[in-house]
């Protein structure tokens, strides 16, 4: 369990670095489901609704970015999540009662793997409350050289910024970052395969290119507060399918019809590129920034 010091830098911060929080052998499962559902994506021509690719992928060279929704593929994914070690320190954060919003898992592969650009998940899926966050689960150790999570400390207090771009589409991204928040207060979250981060769903957080030779891959849980419900319907018809499908989604504790609500700011996702509700990198792919550089500008053509 976290500490009261853990706690309070979490509200101060808007982000936690939690050691060590997936025993070896549930690491080595997840890892081996990876590595195998990966293999699976060769022939692949295009992106399908298991696998987010890398501009830069052919059939022939596979190179996945995202594998979608884990949870909704196998039961593992549920184990994980509801494991003590993992749940756990974050009923200390905002409750007992804790809802999942989505799961995925992003690679960042070796030498390729894509950038996200900056942005707060609240810009995605607001909710009535903002006790939600990120569990982000490191399956690979995470240094300084393969694109470590980036988040700026306090931001999640802060405002919530336009991700939308000149023409009022929403790219999911903050267009001239280094022009509107001080990046080089963002502090990396480093840490051992089997650590987890936890960001605050309104914190600015981004990570870089992955060049080097090792793979950064995490697994990342988008959770809420029971309580919490989503305001906008485009988003909640990608991750809630019905009612049933809502209350299933809870990871423990009770879910709750009364909806609480907090007077916070609130910018609401969409219109989305040619109304097409996407991943965050095809969405982000939407706007002219490109703060971490793009393989295709660094390395050139594959
Ligand atoms: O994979 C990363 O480094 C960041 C992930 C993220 O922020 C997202 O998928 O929304």
């Amino acid at each position: 369990m976290l500490s009261q010091d853990q706690v309070a830098a979490y509200h101060r911060d808007g982000f936690l670095r939690i050691d060590d929080a997936l025993r070896p052998d549930v690491l080595a499962r997840v890892r081996a489901w990876v590595d195998d559902v990966v293999a699976r994506a060769k022939g692949l021509a295009a992106p399908n609704e298991v696998y987010d690719l890398e501009d830069t992928h052919t059939p022939d060279n596979p190179r996945v970015r995202r594998i979608k929704d884990p949870v909704a593929r196998d039961p593992l994914f549920w184990d994980v999540i509801r494991d003590r070690d993992v749940i756990g320190p974050i009923t200390q954060l905002i409750g007992p009662n804790i809802r999942l919003y989505g799961s995925k898992l992003n690679l960042k592969s070796a030498g390729y793997g894509a950038p996200v650009e900056w942005h707060q998940d609240w810009a995605f899926y607001p909710h009535t409350n903002d006790d939600g966050l990120a569990v982000g689960i490191m399956l690979d150790d995470v240094t300084e050289e393969n694109g470590p999570l980036m988040v700026l400390p306090g931001s999640h207090r802060g405002p919530v910024l336009s991700h939308h771009n000149d023409e009022g589409i929403f790219i999911g991204g903050i267009e001239d970052a280094a022009h509107k928040i001080d990046l080089s207060q963002a502090v990396q979250i480093h840490g051992r395969a089997g650590s987890m981060s936890v960001h605050h769903v309104r914190a600015i957080h981004g990570s870089a290119l992955n060049l080097s030779g090792r793979p950064r891959r995490i697994l990342f849980y988008e959770i809420t507060a029971s309580d919490a419900w989503p305001l906008w319907s485009d988003v909640t018809t990608l991750k809630y399918r019905n009612y049933a499908h809502f209350v299933e989604m809870m990871i423990c504790g009770e879910h709750s019809n009364v909806a609480r609500m907090e007077a916070l700011p609130v910018r609401m996702p969409g219109p989305w590129k040619d109304g097409k509700v996407d991943g965050i990198f095809a969405t982000q792919g939407a706007g002219k920034q490109r703060h971490f550089g793009s393989y295709r500008e660094k390395v050139g053509a594959m």
